[in-house]
């Protein structure tokens, strides 16, 4: 309750930095995109990752001021790097809470608008449990950001509880396999099926497949091979501090 109370205070005070993770395309390498990742700087203790203090904001309304401020962060970077002609769409992870507010869309379209970021330069990553928890409100805020050009990730996908017969009514675009499914694929058949499935059932639908945690290049051709669109993970890149982005080999000009 103290880590709370003292990272509502560290949020107003300016102390939250966002790192971003590449999303390469699978077959070129090029950066087709960069995943938002919060972190907490905090003035005694470093650098904190959000395992140490997304859990406690996710039990209480922080949650939504945080995110309020992640997405606000992202499409300000998104413009800033826009500006110095890199043109590179940010992903952005929205907690089931965020959706579940009535005031979802109208605050996202308001920041796209104040950054004057087109809309199909973000995506919004969501998990499978936020879905399903309102299912009706959740896939119609969803429908909506979708109507005016905003990308929608099923993030961590297979490790929730979506049941394949509900997924072609889903207004989504992109499809994120967990990475404990990628960890796995060399060592256990299972997994490298399983992933084999959702990539057939991914195009099947139209939708983009992106795998997550690719920590070595063997990995990474595979899934290249295997029909994946998108690579993410440290075996191509870290989450970076923003000024390192533009730098980086495989950015767009
Ligand atoms: O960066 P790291 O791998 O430590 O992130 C751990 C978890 O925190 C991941 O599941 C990631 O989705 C989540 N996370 C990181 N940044 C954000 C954020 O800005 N908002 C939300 N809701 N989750 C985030
Ligand atoms: O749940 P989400 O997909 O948003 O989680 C993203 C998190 O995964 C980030 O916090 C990032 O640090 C972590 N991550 C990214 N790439 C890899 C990787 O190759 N291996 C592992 N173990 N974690 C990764
Ligand atoms: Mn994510
Ligand atoms: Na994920």
């Amino acid at each position: 309750l103290r880590q709370l109370t003292e990272l509502r205070t560290g949020l107003r005070s300016g102390h939250l930095r966002l790192h971003y993770q590449p999303l390469h395309d699978a077959g070129s390498r090029v950066v087709h995109g960069v995943e938002a990742l919060v972190r907490w700087q905090h003035p005694q203790r470093g650098l904190l990752p959000p395992g140490v203090f997304l859990p406690d904001a996710e039990r209480s309304d922080v949650i939504l001021e945080l995110t309020d401020w992640v997405l606000a962060e992202a499409l300000r970077q998104a413009a800033a790097w826009h500006a110095r002609g890199c043109h590179l769409p940010v992903s952005v992870n929205l907690p089931p809470a965020y959706l579940a507010q009535d005031r979802a869309v109208g605050t996202i379209l308001t920041l796209l608008d104040l950054e004057q970021v087109p809309a199909t330069m973000l995506t919004v990553e969501i998990t499978e449990t936020a879905v399903l928890t309102n299912q009706e409100q959740v896939a119609a805020q969803l429908a909506q950001l979708r109507a005016r050009g905003i990308r929608v990730a099923i993030d961590d996908f297979g490790t929730g509880y979506t049941s394949l017969g509900l997924l072609p009514q889903l207004p989504i675009d992109e499809l994120k396999i967990d990475r404990s499914f990628v960890i796995r694929m060399h060592d256990s058949p299972a997994h490298a099926t399983i992933i084999d499935s959702v990539i057939a059932i991914a195009k099947a639908l139209g939708l983009t497949v992106v795998a997550e945690g690719v920590e070595d290049e063997p990995t990474a051709r595979d899934l290249a091979t295997a029909g994946v669109d998108l690579l993410q993970g440290f075996g191509l890149n870290r989450p970076q501090p923003p000024d390192v982005i533009p730098t980086l080999p495989g950015i767009p000009t």
